[in-house]
């Protein structure tokens, strides 16, 4: 049997110490596109949140929010991460199809 070596016990304990804080990231936000829908279209969040869009459609999407974020063409099952680091409104769009729209506040 292996002992750790105190590189290994290291590791195991930072391991140990980030795993809470990442299960508390709790608030971290999704964004499910739908049949050319944002759901939902509206999210009200914390700063330091992150939001993932991802594509359920069988049609290409962006997500595009003027001068702050900009994805690549997402495929169907793609996904977006944005993390909103200042509060305000961010109205966001769809590139390729400009009806498509929807809204976080950061506060
Ligand atoms: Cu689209």
């Amino acid at each position: 049997m292996k002992t750790l070596n105190r590189r290994d016990f290291g590791l195991a304990m930072a391991a140990a110490v980030l795993l809470p804080a990442t299960a508390a990231r709790a608030d971290d936000m999704d964004v499910y596109i739908d049949n050319f829908v944002f759901q939902p279209a509206e999210l009200k969040i914390k700063v330091g949140t992150t939001v993932t869009w991802t594509n359920r459609d069988d049609i290409p999407h962006t997500v595009v929010s003027a001068g702050k974020f900009r994805s690549k063409t997402l495929d169907t099952d793609d996904k977006f991460s944005f993390t909103f680091t200042n509060a305000g409104d961010y109205k966001y769009f769809c590139s390729l199809h400009p009806h498509m729209t929807g809204m976080v506040k950061v506060e």
